[in-house]
């Protein structure tokens, strides 16, 4: 940790700005270049908070950078945390509007809901299939706010993740009858698919994706409620998509999930 409370205030003031009314913004280390990982984290739950505050209801937990072919597009290599609310939450087949973002990219994941209460540092995969409810498809719409998406790991922290929007659809599977490692996933715009990929490209197994996310979780003092929903991150790399476009992501076993971009 090396920010004070105050400047920590005003970073994320600068990022709920920047999310409220979909601008771009400079890299928080620009400013802070001794900005640490811990910063990041802090900067994300001061933004938390001032949401809460605003009446915005946190729904749960996603994962992100999980991937090789994420950390490959993003140049980070190292995975991160952010909340999930309700006014991010999009109807299945639904509809989102691009001018209230900065440069939306879609991501096919893997989403869990909890049945029971996660929490500590020690929490597993093997934890985290025990306390899971059911899964289901998901479409994860990121959005950074940092100029031509480029980022470090600890302005993306504090920017919650690129956190933006998150539609969930498809069939609710228990994991008793699964595999998530060879999970197929297809990521079609417009009809033309985009990228291909299988559940093991995150972390191996998504379920290890979310006890990740314990961990960190653990570490900020929070934990991950029963009811929660939980999104492990991206198989694929992410596609950017303009008004008009149409996103489905379709998964073996578990069905698939839609989105239509507007104006
Ligand atoms: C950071 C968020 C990544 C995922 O699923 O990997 C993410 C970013 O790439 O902007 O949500
Ligand atoms: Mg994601």
């Amino acid at each position: 940790m090396s920010l004070s409370e105050h400047d920590i205030t005003r970073l994320a003031e600068r990022v709920e700005t920047a999310q409220t009314y979909g601008h771009s913004i400079r890299k928080l280390t620009e400013d802070f270049p001794d900005m640490t990982v811990a910063d990041g984290y802090r900067v994300q739950t001061a933004l938390r908070r001032s949401f809460e505050a605003r009446g915005h209801r946190v729904t749960g937990w996603k994962a992100g950078l999980t991937s090789k072919p994420k950390m490959r597009q993003m140049g980070v290599e190292q995975p991160s945390i952010g909340f999930l609310t309700d006014r991010m939450a999009v109807a299945e087949g639904g509809a989102i509007s691009v001018a209230e973002l900065v440069h939306p990219r879609v991501e096919s994941e893997i989403a869990f809901v909890m049945k029971d209460r996660l929490a500590g540092a020690a929490c597993t995969a093997e934890d985290v299939r025990a306390a899971t409810d059911f899964v289901l498809p998901a479409i994860e719409i990121i959005d950074s706010r940092f100029t031509g998406f480029k980022f470090d790991l600890e302005s993306v922290i504090g920017d919650n993740s690129s956190s933006a929007r998150y539609v969930i659809g498809g069939r609710p599977r228990r994991l008793e009858d699964l595999d998530l490692r060879t999970i197929g996933t297809m990521l079609e715009v417009n009809g033309e698919i985009k990228a291909l990929g299988a559940g093991a490209e995150v972390l191996n197994d998504p379920a290890e994706a979310i006890a990740m996310m314990v961990r960190v979780l653990d570490e900020l003092g929070e934990d991950l409620p029963a009811g929660s929903l939980a999104l492990s991150g991206a198989i694929t790399a992410a596609y950017a998509v303009v008004p008009g476009d149409f996103v489905r992501a379709s998964f073996h076993e578990l069905g698939s999930v839609s989105v239509t971009f507007t104006e």
